[in-house]
């Protein structure tokens, strides 16, 4: 795909709302999204108002009560599967679109973005069939006896809200669970990132899913769409990944009304390498976690524990590491990394970058703005970076940035190591190096995270929980653990 053709024709789209099945229509409002590599113009987007939310809410309602309140397992299951089809066939749309919204370069959006995003449709229509559920026969006094089993019902209306790092992903990653468990759902996707979720209207209409039980309403977050749908009334259940500070907003929303919320937050995680660890795969990954995504990954690697003998071998191989890393035309295959999302998220990084230097940090590579060509050079770049030589109580080592930059510090025992990954507010991800089995078990079970990683990174078997602990996050995602939170248990209890 040649960049600049592609983006001059996208300049002139737009993009809506998808409500009741159809395309919604704008309002008064529409808001600009630019593209991050070159800060042109990618479209104008509509803005939900209070009504158009409404609308949306509305119409999720109205399709409980229709076809799809009384379709089964099998037949919703045979919707997703062509779901996820379609977007395998509209591949290449959904590719430029994200590409197009995310500055994202192709080699990532072409193997993780889209893909995962047909995935997780096929993923969760072979999970709803395994779903189980429990009987007791219980003694009666008069001997008869009787039956207690549970069943599951959907929820209801869920709210979907999304962020823009990894856009379509995570949205499906909700949605293909939420309708195969026999929701509706209002989708509210980042206002950095409208467009993907809006073509997957499209592909919904063409899969056969009945209007209504798929919508998308745009805007931005407090007092605008986000908003406006945590806090209606027809919602019965939220499921939201973002920001700890967002997560807390929507809570307090959430408690009008007791809806139930899932949340997937912020990290801070750190990974830890012991001396004995296989060096060079312990770069490799720890390079991929720190930098990929241009470090806009929930479970990247912010916090760099390595032990004291290979400190100055890991820190001099990772930082030769960052300083081949290609940035450059995200529609180039040879393109290793992208942008920041936004000109505003790059000023929240170099504000880090800036505070590491201040409180003394020894910057081993990046820390600023790269030289970029042409019309790049409106895009939202940053080197990527490392620093070591700050304290733990620095705000660089305990805020998370979400940029491509970690600190690297050294430790020598195993207890160190493990109080030093612990001592955060947040708890999504670990990765520990080490050829130590027995060690690579003790550590495990002792680091207060969702997700541990040995010898590996953002490796998922989608059947698996997938979630925070501390302020990381509420609940778990992935296999029959999003069924849970899509689903509430009901007991039926039959005298024989
Ligand atoms: P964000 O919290 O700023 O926004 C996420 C979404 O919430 C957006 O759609 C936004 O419009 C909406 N929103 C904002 N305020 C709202 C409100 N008051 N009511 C309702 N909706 C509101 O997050 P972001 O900047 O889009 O994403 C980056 C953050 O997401 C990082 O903190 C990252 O760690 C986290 N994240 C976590 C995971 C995970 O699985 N734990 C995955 C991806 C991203
Ligand atoms: O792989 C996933 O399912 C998942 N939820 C990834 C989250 C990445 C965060 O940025």
């Amino acid at each position: 795909m040649s960049s600049s053709a592609q983006t001059l024709t996208a300049a002139s789209s737009q993009v809506g709302h998808f409500i009741d099945g159809q395309p919604g229509r704008a309002g008064r409002t529409r808001f600009e999204n630019r593209d991050p590599a070159t800060g042109e113009l990618v479209s104008r987007v509509a803005e939900a108002d209070e009504a158009m939310v409404d609308r949306a809410v509305e119409a999720a309602r109205k399709a409980l009560r229709g076809p799809w309140g009384r379709m089964g397992e099998a037949e919703r299951s045979a919707i997703l599967r062509r779901v996820a089809a379609g977007i395998e066939r509209r591949f290449d749309e959904f590719v430029r679109a994200e590409m197009l919204d995310t500055g994202k370069p192709v080699g990532l959006v072409s193997h993780l973005d889209i893909p995962r995003g047909a995935a997780n449709f096929n993923v969760f229509a072979d999970q709803v069939a395994t779903l189980s559920s429990e009987s007791f026969r219980m003694p009666t006094p008069d001997g008869r006896g009787a039956l207690n089993y549970a069943i599951r019902v959907p929820r209801g209306v869920v709210a979907v809200i999304c962020p823009w790092n990894l856009p379509l992903l995570l949205m499906t990653w909700k949605v293909a669970p939420a309708l195969a468990c026999g929701n509706t759902v209002v989708v509210k996707p980042s206002e950095e990132t409208p467009s993907t979720a809006a073509l997957l209207g499209e592909v919904m209409n063409e899969a056969g899913l009945p209007a209504g039980v798929y919508n998308v309403v745009q805007g931005f977050g407090s007092d605008s769409a986000g908003e406006y749908l945590t806090r209606h009334p027809g919602v019965n259940g939220i499921t939201f990944t973002g920001e700890t500070r967002t997560g807390e907003a929507i809570m307090r929303t959430a408690a009008s009304g007791i809806r139930p919320v899932s949340f997937e937050l912020g990290g801070k995680n750190a990974a830890i390498v012991f001396a004995d660890c296989d060096l060079d795969d312990a770069v490799e990954g720890t390079a991929r976690s720190v930098f990929a995504n241009c470090g806009q990954v929930c479970l990247g690697t912010e916090r760099l524990y390595v032990q004291r003998p290979i400190f100055d071998a890991f820190a001099a191989r990772l930082a030769d590491a960052a300083g081949k890393l290609v940035l450059g035309d995200p529609f180039d295959q040879r393109t290793g990394i992208g942008p920041l999302i936004s000109q505003e998220h790059r000023s929240k990084v170099l504000s880090y970058y800036e505070r590491a230097k201040a409180d003394g940090a020894q910057v081993l590579v990046g820390g600023g703005i790269p030289d970029m060509p042409g019309r790049f050079a409106g895009g939202s770049w940053v080197q990527p970076t490392l620093w070591t030589g700050l304290p733990e109580s620095s705000t660089v080592v305990r805020e998370e940035i979400f940029g491509p930059c970690a600190h690297i510090a050294p430790f020598d025992e195993e207890d160190e190591a493990v109080a030093l990954a612990n001592d955060s507010p947040y708890g999504l991800a670990t990765a520990i190096w080490t050829r130590d089995l027995a060690r690579a078990h003790r550590v495990a079970a002792r680091v207060e995270v969702g997700i541990t990683w040995v010898n590996a990174w953002f490796l998922r078997d989608l059947r698996t929980p997938f979630g925070g602990s501390k302020q990381s996050g509420i609940g778990r995602e992935g296999g029959v653990h999003s069924m849970e939170f899509y689903t509430e248990l009901r007991n039926v209890c039959i005298k024989l």
